[in-house]
């Protein structure tokens, strides 16, 4: 093939899936457009005090009505695939009962411009925005609310399985369980660590009874996925309470979805870490079992690692907890401790040896197990130089950090078969609202006009090379 390879000294495999990822209530905006339904994020975001400045994605990118440019955007760039999400509410309002066809043609739309530019679609069922409807009658701590998503994902499948080459059941379930109704910084904003727990189980049977809808609709040959946010956590000092402080956040951050997922059992850890919050008699049998339904690749999104020591009576004196914690039984007994060095907007570390770190994990324990980093990013602010570019030079830092890391771990043996820059374009940032830009292009949302920053030319070129060049 006619790519430039001169110079390029880190090259990927030839097959690599190189792409951009967004999510639905992100970036479409036409929150009340053709029949789409209220979901918990409208609901959340329309409540004072929950996100900053009162953002909602009532407009968001406007991507709803400008699908034709941002997918020439991404054509410009080069990428071979491209991860975006089905807004659940515009796709079947009620949450139960019939599709909305004019929902569904939106992503007739979206997916038709992609396979014409030659970009793979690659879609994620359920990205945060479950219709109100199903959370009013209880949401995720509710089993029935796993059912209602499995017959979503036959829906969906039915009715774009064939111009769909990946799917994912569910975008990091940990944020919807823990974030959702564990601290509630994230819709609907409940708390309680066993809501949480139950809202976890039910996320993980959903997955399960999705993957089996999915396969019963899809042609052979798709390719059926699940994304986790795993978390990178190290021991602040190498003695045994710190070691078991990781046991902890490993077992309620990471675990809890891996075993059921890929050995059809919860960790026995946890169950007893946890039995002063819950009996777990939620679970009934066979529900692990589901869970283990076999899917094609594990997708993975990093954006940087924890430190954790034990906590002692002497740190809740210096630091009572005082908001809603994610870590439900684990709270009482793990100390964060902050990580030196570089962060970016979020305040979040720059350290791409967690991603490493995490890669030759799953290498490791599920070593038949292909992987995509289905998101990889991060936030900064941009500035715009006197030519008028776009520039965020701190954004490649960070990217080549990471690429540089996923190349490492593909030398030693880590199955990396693909990589999802987060995120194609600014957009709303949940919580954080409209105030972190994660976008290679800049979106000016008053005008809404799309400019790519330097990083996104940086990115076509490491596509266009296959690789990193010194
Ligand atoms: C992803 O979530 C989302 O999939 C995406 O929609 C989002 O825009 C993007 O990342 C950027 O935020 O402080 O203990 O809660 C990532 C969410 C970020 C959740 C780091 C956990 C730190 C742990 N994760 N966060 S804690």
């Amino acid at each position: 093939d006619a790519r430039p390879r001169t110079g390029t000294t880190l090259r990927f495999p030839e097959a690599f899936r190189w792409g951009t990822a967004t999510a639905a209530y992100q970036i479409e905006g036409a929150a009340g457009e053709d029949g789409r339904s209220p979901s918990i994020w409208d609901t959340f975001s329309r409540t004072p005090g929950k996100v900053r400045n009162g953002d909602t994605g009532d407009t968001a990118a406007d991507h709803y009505h400008r699908v034709d440019e941002d997918v020439a955007l991404m054509r410009s760039l080069g990428v071979t695939d491209y991860r975006f999400s089905l807004a659940w509410p515009r796709v079947q309002p009620a949450g139960r009962g019939p599709a909305a066809r004019k929902g569904l043609d939106f992503y007739r739309r979206l997916t038709d411009r992609l396979r014409e530019a030659g970009i793979r679609p690659v879609a994620t069922l359920y990205h945060w925005d479950l219709p109100q409807a199903l959370e009013d009658a209880g949401g995720w701590p509710e089993r029935e609310t796993a059912y209602r998503f499995a017959d979503y994902a036959a829906l969906a499948a039915d009715a774009l399985g064939d111009r769909v080459a990946t799917w994912t059941t569910l975008n990091e379930p940990w944020c919807s369980a823990f974030l959702g109704y564990g601290s509630g910084v994230h819709a609907p904003g409940r708390t309680g660590d066993a809501d949480a727990l139950r809202a976890a189980h039910h996320l993980n049977l959903a997955h399960g009874l999705g993957v089996r809808a999915l396969r019963a609709a899809l042609p052979a040959g798709a390719e059926v996925s699940l994304t986790l946010n795993l978390h990178a956590v190290r021991p602040h000092t190498d003695t045994p309470q710190d070691r078991d402080a990781v046991r902890r956040i490993d077992a309620v951050g990471n675990r809890i979805f891996l075993d059921p997922v890929f050995r059809g059992s919860l960790p026995d850890d946890l169950v007893r870490d946890t039995a002063d919050v819950t009996d777990w008699s939620f679970v009934r049998d066979g529900d692990c079992a589901a869970a283990a339904e076999p899917i094609d690749s594990l997708g993975l999104n990093y954006y940087s690692p924890a430190a954790v020591a034990a906590r002692t009576p002497a740190d809740d004196d210096a630091a009572p907890s005082g908001s809603p914690s994610p870590w439900a039984g684990a709270e009482r007994h793990v100390r964060f401790v902050p990580l030196s060095g570089p962060r970016t907007a979020m305040d979040w570390p720059v350290d791409a040896a967690g991603l490493y770190e995490l890669l030759l994990r799953l290498r490791d324990e599920l070593p038949h197990v292909p992987l995509l980093i289905t998101e990889n990013g991060a936030a900064y602010e941009d500035y715009a130089d006197p030519s008028g570019e776009v520039k965020d030079p701190e954004r490649v830092a960070y990217l080549r950090a990471h690429l540089e890391a996923v190349h490492r771990a593909i030398g030693a043996g880590a199955d990396v078969r693909g990589y999802f820059l987060w995120s194609l374009l600014d957009n709303f940032e949940w919580a954080y609202g409209y105030s972190k830009r994660f976008g290679i292009v800049h979106v000016d949302f008053p005008t809404q006009r799309r400019t790519p920053k330097s990083s996104a030319r940086w990115y076509a070129d490491v596509i266009a090379r296959g690789g990193l060049t010194a």
